[in-house]
């Protein structure tokens, strides 16, 4: 398979601007005819090229005409799935009939079926499988779609738009008719049919105009989407305050479906959601998932504008509107929760996976120069760090500024397909600023390193700060350019208060330092003290930062700093500095060390009752496995996982009495809601359980057993659940099976088992695994079941990384297997072979020898992607 590269973008030769089509649907095959007003692109230097579209060799051509006439075989070619027609007039009518079967799709793109119902998935390059169509993002065309089947099994049928027509056919089948009336391209269409329930609610948008909002699910699941509706009524008000967006439609519809291959997708006016991002109740959601459900719905709303009125080019630009995106939804959330908790929760992820990413061999920029297979560049750099890369911009021009960008930028582009340039030029018109060297950010991977050291001159009163940066190299891109950093500081006195200092002659307590040389020096004066610096507040920069903080000086911000985020970033260095202390000592057979700073730092945390609960939370959790994984230089996993463990017992045993006290304290009494307060006090709590339970104290073990019965919501149950296996209690084999009789109707809290089952530490790990993908209630075609059972492998260290390498055989048999069945999943199993370099010798080489078993094989274009680079 070939690379396609930004460098080589041409305009299309032809342009769509109307799209009729019908979906006759059946369960044996389903024809689609496709009515498509075609004429050349003025812009195209091409004034003869051959209309060439693009197909999947899942689509059957019955027949194709132009205008009236029928093209004879001769006239047209299909090969190498493109439908190309060498004579064409310079405006025409495109008729195509092609036959599907959605029901043998197992890819899950395009049309296929999911439950008892049909539904669509386009983005990127989907549409292609339903029938030919010019599917790239810049073809923008208006929708006119009619849908055709039996009634009393598809009572739902629906499409982009508003519906504007509806009847019997001859045949007495029914058929309804949608018309979106804003151009998009095909990756925006969507199509659904079933016999689905439906939540009806309407929105008053800022102009006065009502929206009929809908939520359709299968029936069993009507009573689940109440939080998700709140989540979207209060997306579109934020959406209209905070970015002066409003609703253009007259409807809006959302449907939940169980297979999925991601968490949903933001078709215009019917956006299709994997039911785990849409479904929640108390008794069968915990609160992250509440929170993940109101953040999807808020993301893909806001792709309404971000995506759908103002799209991309082309695929490299994916980041335009999905780093911009995830910016707005983590604010939503922000907004509406705490800012500091969320803050912390999506560095926590970024700095584990994304950085990763960053420095393994699919490393990429925010805009990548090219790609196999797009469905791979839907990445934690495209979403998280172009996210990062949004608020930086934020950050430099404040949010007024910000606002004055976003507000030219969706004036300005509003119906069109435009680049990451377009974006950051309206940024940069709207203020009169020049981010040339920011957009280094846009093209540049690898995260940046920032060496700080600093001195104080008790005489001057002068606090200076040397800092250096240094991009390490990545595929294709040895050498690296400085960047545009934005430095978030303060400086911390010895009393715990912020020290005020004077820069370019203004006396403040807060300041962006703007690092854009390799090497810089900035000096702070009348600083009153020798100061701690408190640096990259808010983590303002996707970069890591190396300073050589003492155990005091993070002990001191941990306590006193006035930005809570780096309060936790402190404790989170403090945890890794032992951490990895330990990871030394097990590798040379020594004893682990008794001593923690951090006890004592948790003793003052835990006594201090002004505290946020959830912040409290976090800091207790130490860093996780993947986390410090991500940075060693040679990941030994059974090292991290024996110092975790270790410093979690020290930890559970110094303050026993105290972890009790805090899980006592925290109880909540109120019918359940997942409020930040609520959600807070569960966190803190359950913590402290967990910690509490690890002591080995009976009292406790009695505790967290009476939690799993009692409890009335899942988060309390499935928390008592995991630290009863984890810390493998006597009743753990029982719970597990009450768990699942329990809950084995429905299918999410089913996913939850089968994670927990797969991550168990236990005797034959690998058999157990294998017989949970034999169990009755899994089921390969899910990707959800199979992402629980194999993200529950991926936890399990023992098991995975077993040294006769039975894990990763394991793992490589599952991908060999999806990679026919369904390659975009195939090729995401494949991210923690991609970390083989980095494994300590004995399991890198048993990780490689499965890269190269699967390479060996006849591969989709997404395996071969990342197995190939992998190996290179
Ligand atoms: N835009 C979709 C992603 C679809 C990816 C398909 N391979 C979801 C989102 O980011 O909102
Ligand atoms: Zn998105």
């Amino acid at each position: 398979p070939a690379a396609v590269f930004l460098k080589d973008y041409k305009v299309p030769d032809f342009l769509i601007d109307k799209t009729e089509l019908t979906f006759d649907l059946d369960e044996t095959q389903t024809v689609v005819t496709s009515r498509l007003h075609i004429r050349r692109n003025p812009e195209s230097d091409a004034a003869t090229a051959p209309l060439i579209l693009d197909g999947g060799e899942d689509v059957k051509l019955i027949g194709v005409a132009i205008d009236k006439y029928e093209l004879p075989k001769e006239e047209y070619n299909v090969s190498n799935d493109k439908l190309v027609i060498t004579a064409t007039p310079d405006a025409f009518i495109l008729t195509c009939e092609t036959l599907i079967e959605p029901q043998n799709n197992t890819r899950l793109e395009g049309l296929y079926r999911s439950s008892s119902m049909f539904c669509t998935q386009c983005e990127a390059e989907g549409f292609r499988h339903i029938t030919y169509y010019l599917d790239r993002p810049d073809v923008m065309s208006v929708f006119t779609t009619t849908i055709i089947a039996d009634e009393s099994r598809y009572p739902v049928m629906l499409s982009n738009g508003n519906e504007i027509e509806r009847g019997k056919t001859e045949d007495g089948k029914t058929f309804v008719t949608w018309h979106d009336p804003f151009k998009k391209p095909a990756y925006l269409f969507a199509l659904v049919a079933g016999d689905l329930e439906v939540l009806n609610d309407t929105f008053t948008t800022m102009s006065g105009r009502d929206v009929a909002l809908k939520i359709f699910t299968e029936k069993h699941n009507i009573d689940k989407v109440d939080f998700a509706m709140d989540s979207l009524k209060r997306s579109m008000k934020w959406d209209e305050e905070v970015y002066g967006r409003e609703y253009d439609l007259d409807i809006f519809m959302i449907v939940a479906v169980d297979d999925f291959n991601m968490g949903a997708m933001e078709n215009k006016g019917l956006n299709i959601f994997n039911s785990s991002c849409l479904l929640a109740s108390p008794e069968t959601t915990t609160d992250d998932a509440y929170l993940r459900v109101e953040a999807v719905v808020a993301h893909e709303y806001f792709h309404n504008w971000s995506g759908n009125r103002v799209t991309c080019r082309d695929w490299f630009q994916l980041s335009l509107k999905e780093g911009f995106t995830v910016f707005r939804d983590q604010s939503f959330s922000a907004d509406t929760h705490s800012d500091v908790v969320k803050r912390v929760e999506d560095v926590s992820f970024l700095k584990t996976a994304q950085f990763a990413e960053d420095a393994g061999p699919m490393a990429h920029p925010i805009r990548p120069a090219s790609f196999i297979e797009i469905s791979n560049f839907y990445t934690l750099t495209i979403y998280e760090k172009g996210a990062e890369v949004v608020r930086m911009i934020h950050t430099l021009l404040g949010a007024d500024g910000f606002r004055k960008g976003s507000d030219l930028y969706f004036e300005r582009h509003d119906g069109q397909a435009v680049t990451c340039d377009d974006f950051v030029s309206a940024m940069e018109d709207a203020n009169g600023v020049d981010l040339t060297q920011f957009k280094r950010w846009y093209s540049q991977a690898g995260t940046p390193i920032l060496n700080v050291t600093d001195s104080y001159n008790e005489t001057t009163q002068t606090y200076t700060l040397n800092v250096s940066q240094m991009t390490p190299p990545t595929p294709n891109q040895p050498t690296k350019l400085a960047l545009h950093i934005p430095v978030r500081a303060g400086l911390i006195g010895p009393d715990n208060q912020p020290l005020s200092f004077t820069v370019d002659g203004k006396e403040q307590t807060e300041v962006v330092l703007h690092v854009n040389q390799a090497e810089q020096t900035f000096i702070f004066e009348n600083v009153a003290s020798r100061p701690v610096p408190s640096l990259l507040r808010g983590f303002s920069a996707p970069v890591k930062l190396d300073y050589g903080y003492t155990t005091d000086q993070l002990l001191q911000l941990m306590s006193g700093d006035v930005d809570g985020f780096n309060r936790w970033s402190a404790s989170q260095q403090l945890a890794v500095n032992e951490l990895l202390n330990c990871v030394q000592q097990y590798q040379a057979g020594k004893d682990l060390t008794e001593e923690s700073s951090l006890v004592s730092g948790f003793e003052s945390l835990l006594a201090d009752s002004t505290l946020d609960s959830a912040m409290v939370a976090l800091i207790l959790s130490l860093p996780s496995q993947a986390y410090l994984s991500e940075l060693s230089g040679v990941i030994d996993p059974h090292a991290i996982k024996a110092a975790r463990k270790h410093l979690r017992l020290l930890i559970a045993s110094s303050l026993e009495k105290e972890f009790k006290k805090i899980y006592e304290a925290n109880t909540v009494t109120d019918a359940y809601q997942a409020s930040a307060g609520q959600i807070a006090k569960r966190s803190l709590k359950n913590a402290a359980l967990s910690y509490w339970v690890a002591s080995g104290n009976d009292e406790a073990k009695s505790a967290v057993v009476r939690q799993y019965r009692n409890a009335d919501n899942m988060t309390d149950q499935f928390s008592a659940l995991s630290i009863i296996v984890n810390n493998q209690l006597a009743e753990a084999d029982d719970l597990m099976s009450a768990f699942f009789e329990q809950w084995k109707h429905e299918s999410l809290v089913v996913n939850k088992w089968l994670m927990l089952s797969a991550s168990r530490e236990q005797e034959n790990g690998l058999v157990q695994i294998k017989e949970l993908m034999e169990h009755p209630y899994f089921d390969i075609k899910n990707p959800n079941k199979l992402r629980a059972v194999i993200g529950g492998l991926g936890q399990n260290v023992e098991t995975f990384h077993n040294l006769d390498g039975s894990g990763y055989a394991f793992l490589a048999d599952q991908i060999i297997l999806m990679n026919k069945r369904n390659p975009q999943i195939a090729s995401r199993l494949c991210t923690p072979l991609t970390r083989w370099k980095r494994m300590e010798s004995r399991l890198s080489e048993k990780m490689k020898s499965q890269l190269e078993r699967i390479a060996s094989q006849d591969l989709s274009k997404d395996v071969y992607e990342v197995v190939s680079k992998s190996l290179a």
